[in-house]
């Protein structure tokens, strides 16, 4: 049975995970309006990844015989300056729940709920992998630019790495599936 303290903490990370789905989905749509498809189908997709953290968590204080308690959810931003801008906010809104999960981590550690502190490392590992992701997207606007044709080939590569995110899931949840194309 979880503590008081850790269900609430947890549900506010439920809602923050919502939070960060809504929040992709603003912004994959501001690309969209700007025609940036590449983007735009980008971040949907990352916004679908979110709802996913968001159900592993209910699934587990379900699972504790805690109650999952489900709040309002904020409205995300939905107007930006540039593409540079929309995902310097990502790359910061991935530290802010990093910053959130070891604040859960450290309540685990002092609680010495040793299930719950196991349960999060899949989330320390994952938080790893959202900085670096966003922070390599970054690092190539810097280095390709958004003038002229950098926007162009900005998009294209941002639409990849969505494609690439699709087959390797597609892959993982089927191994021996052959039908997929580049
Ligand atoms: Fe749920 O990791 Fe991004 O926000």
């Amino acid at each position: 049975m979880l503590s008081q303290a850790m269900t609430d903490c947890l549900n506010k990370q439920i809602n923050l995970e919502m939070y960060s789905s809504n929040l992709y989905l603003q912004m994959g749509s501001w690309c969209a309006y700007k025609g940036l498809d590449g983007c735009a189908n980008f971040l949907i997709q990352h916004a679908d990844e979110e709802m996913g953290h968001m159900r592993r968590l209910l699934a587990y204080v379900n699972e504790t015989g805690s109650l999952v308690i489900l709040g309002a959810i904020d409205s995300p931003a939905s107007q930006f300056n540039s593409l540079s801008e929309v995902f310097k906010k990502t790359y910061e809104h991935e530290q802010l729940v990093t910053s959130k999960i070891n604040e859960l981590v450290n309540l685990a550690q002092t609680e010495k709920d040793y299930a719950t502190l196991q349960f999060l490392q899949w989330y320390v590992a994952e938080q790893h992998q959202e900085e670096f992701l966003f922070k390599t997207i970054l690092g190539k606007i810097e280095i390709i630019g958004t003038e002229g044709q950098g926007m162009f080939f900005i998009d294209r590569e941002i639409g990849e790495l969505a494609t690439r995110k699709n087959i390797e899931t597609t892959t993982m949840t089927n191994p021996e599936s052959t039908n997929i194309s580049v």
